[in-house]
C-alpha cells in the first residue's frame, strides 16, 4: 500500500522519487517495524535510488528519514514536521507516508495489541480505548447535558457524508452488504448508504455509552501527501511545463498549533481539571493563521474516532460554544431529517450553514487504518480547496483546518490549510 500512495501521490505531483530529499513515516499496528521511516525508506529502495542535483549541490545526505509517533495525530505532526525540515533544515521535497491493515486484523490480535498500549494499570476495562473515551463521554453528559441519543446523530451526519463518497467504508460495505442500513428515503433512487438513528440505537453495546456504530470503523488503507518549498516548485516550473498544473493545485500551510495530554485519561473525578489539547492546538493554529476564527474557515476535517470526539472538537474550533457540541449536532440532524423528508438532501449540501464537517464521512464511516485517518482528513481538505470533491462539494472553500487528535486524546495537531496561488 505504501508503494501505490507514494507512486500516486509523485505521480500526482509530476515528481519522481529521485526527488524526494525527506522521507516521514508513521508506526504500523499490524505490522509494527521499529524506525518504521527507515524500514520503509530501504523496502522502497530510496537509499540506492540517484539523489537529485540539489542536494548534491548543497551537500545534504540524499534521504533524511524520520518516524513521527504522535498516534492518531501522527499524519497533521508529520506534515508540519515535513513543513519545519524545509524552512529549517533545508530540505525541499518531503512526502509523508501512512499505512495499515488492522481491517484484515483479527479481532483479538487487534484488542490484545491495542490494549497493551494503555497496560491494566490504567485501570480501564478492555476494549481500552472505547472505555478510556466513555469516561470523557461521561463527563461531558453530566457536566453539560450532552445526551445519548445527540451523540448517535454525530454518526447519522457523517454517515448522510459518506454516502457521498464512493470510497467510503460506509459506502462500499452498506451497497453490497447491508441494505438494512440505508432508510426507504435514501433508497429512492440509487441506493445510498444512511445509517438511521434506530440502528444506532439497536447497535451492540460496547462501551457505557458508545455502540458498535459509534466506532472508529477499523479498515486498511494509506496515504501519502508531498510537502516542497515554493522554490522548489518554482525551479521546476522553469523546467516543465506540466508542473504549471500542480502548482495551480498547490495548498500551502496558514498556520498549525500542538499540544499533548496524558497517555491514560485521568480519573472521572479530576477530567474537568485537565485542559483538552485540542483548545490549545486550535487556538495556536488560529493566532498563527493571522487571528482568524471558526467563521473564517470553509472547511473542518476533524477527528472522530468517537463522536465525543469530534463534539469536543466542534467546541474547540469554535463552532459552537465548550459544552454546545451536542445542541449543534442536534440542531443539524434536524436539517438532515427535514431534507430527508422533502427530498432535498441533494440541496443541502449547497447550503453553507449545513455541517461543513468530514465531507469523506470520517473515522467513523469513511475508515479507520488506526494512524492513517488524520491523512484522509489533509486529502479531503485539499480535495476541498481544490474543488475536486465531486458530489460533496462546499462552495467557494478558501480555507480548510485539520485536526488529528491521537491515543485517549493524548495529543492534538492541527493545521489550517489554503490555497498557494
Ligand atoms: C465496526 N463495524 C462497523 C463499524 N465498526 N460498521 C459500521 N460502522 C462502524 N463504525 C462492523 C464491522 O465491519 C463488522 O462487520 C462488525 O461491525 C463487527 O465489528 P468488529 O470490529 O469485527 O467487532 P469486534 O471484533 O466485536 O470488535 C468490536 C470493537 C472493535 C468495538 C471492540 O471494532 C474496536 O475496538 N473498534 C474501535 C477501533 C479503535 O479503537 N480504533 C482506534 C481509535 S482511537 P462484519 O460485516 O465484518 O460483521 C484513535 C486514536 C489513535 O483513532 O491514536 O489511534
Amino acid at each position: 500500500m505504501i508503494r501505490q500512495v507514494l507512486d500516486g501521490a509523485l505521480k500526482e505531483s509530476n515528481l519522481s522519487v529521485n526527488d524526494l530529499d525527506g522521507f516521514l513515516a508513521l508506526p504500523s499496528l499490524a505490522e509494527h517495524h521499529i524506525m518504521e521511516a527507515h524500514f520503509q525508506a530501504t523496502s522502497l529502495g530510496l537509499f540506492t535510488r540517484k539523489a537529485s542535483s540539489d542536494a548534491k549541490r548543497l551537500g545534504q545526505p540524499s534521504l533524511l528519514c524520520r518516524t513521527i509517533d504522535t498516534g492518531g495525530g501522527g499524519p497533521v505532526s508529520a506534515l508540519l514536521q515535513a513543513q519545519s525540515m524545509i524552512q529549517h533544515e533545508g530540505l525541499n521535497c518531503v512526502a509523508v507516508v501512512a499505512a495499515d491493515s488492522v481491517g484484515s486484523m483479527d479481532s483479538r490480535t487487534f484488542l490484545q495489541r491495542v490494549d497493551n498500549i494503555f497496560g491494566d494499570e490504567s485501570g480501564i476495562p478492555s476494549p481500552i480505548i472505547p472505555n478510556g473515551y466513555d469516561r470523557y463521554t461521561q463527563y461531558q453528559m453530566q457536566r453539560y447535558g450532552l445526551t445519548r441519543d445527540q451523540l448517535r446523530m454525530v454518526v447519522c451526519l457523517q454517515s448522510f457524508h459518506a454516502s457521498r463518497h464512493k470510497e467510503s467504508l460506509l459506502y462500499q460495505t452498506a451497497l453490497e452488504l447491508q441494505p438494512s442500513q440505508q432508510t426507504e428515503h435514501m433508497k429512492r433512487d440509487t441506493p445510498k448508504p444512511f445509517t438511521a438513528l434506530d440502528s444506532i440505537q439497536q447497535a451492540p453495546s460496547v462501551a457505557p455509552n458508545i455502540s458498535l456504530l459509534e466506532c472508529a470503523y477499523r479498515a486498511d488503507g494509506a496515504g501519502c501527501i508531498i510537502l516542497t518549498s515554493e522554490s522548489f516548485l518554482n525551479e521546476r516550473l522553469r523546467t516543465s511545463l506540466e508542473m504549471e498544473q500542480v502548482k495551480k493545485k498547490a495548498v500551502t500551510i496558514l498556520g498549525s498549533g500542538e499540544s499533548s495530554g496524558p497517555l491514560v485519561p485521568p480519573a472521572k473525578e479530576q477530567i474537568g481539571g485537565f485542559p483538552f489539547g485540542s483548545d490549545a492546538a486550535m487556538t495556536q493554529a488560529y493566532r498563527q493563521a493571522g487571528s482568524l476564527k471558526a467563521t473564517n474557515i470553509d472547511f473542518f476535517a476533524l477527528y472522530d474516532c468517537f463522536p465525543i470526539c469530534l463534539i469536543r472538537a466542534l467546541e474547540a474550533t469554535g463552532i459552537c460554544s465548550q459544552g454546545d457540541g451536542g445542541n449543534y449536532i442536534e440542531a443539524q440532524y434536524s436539517k438532515l431529517m427535514n431534507a430527508v423528508d422533502s427530498g432535498t438532501e441533494e440541496e443541502l449540501i449547497q447550503d453553507p450553514t449545513f455541517f461543513p464537517v468530514n465531507t469523506h464521512g470520517g473515522l467513523l464511516c469513511y475508515g479507520a487504518p488506526w494512524e492513517v485517518p488524520a491523512m484522509y482528513n489533509i486529502i479531503e481538505a485539499c480535495q476541498q480547496l481544490n474543488e475536486n470533491a465531486v458530489g460533496r462539494q462546499i462552495d467557494d472553500c478558501k480555507r480548510a483546518l485539520v485536526y488529528g487528535n491521537g491515543g485517549i486524546f493524548s495529543s492534538s495537531a492541527v493545521a489550517i490549510l489554503g490555497k498557494a496561488t
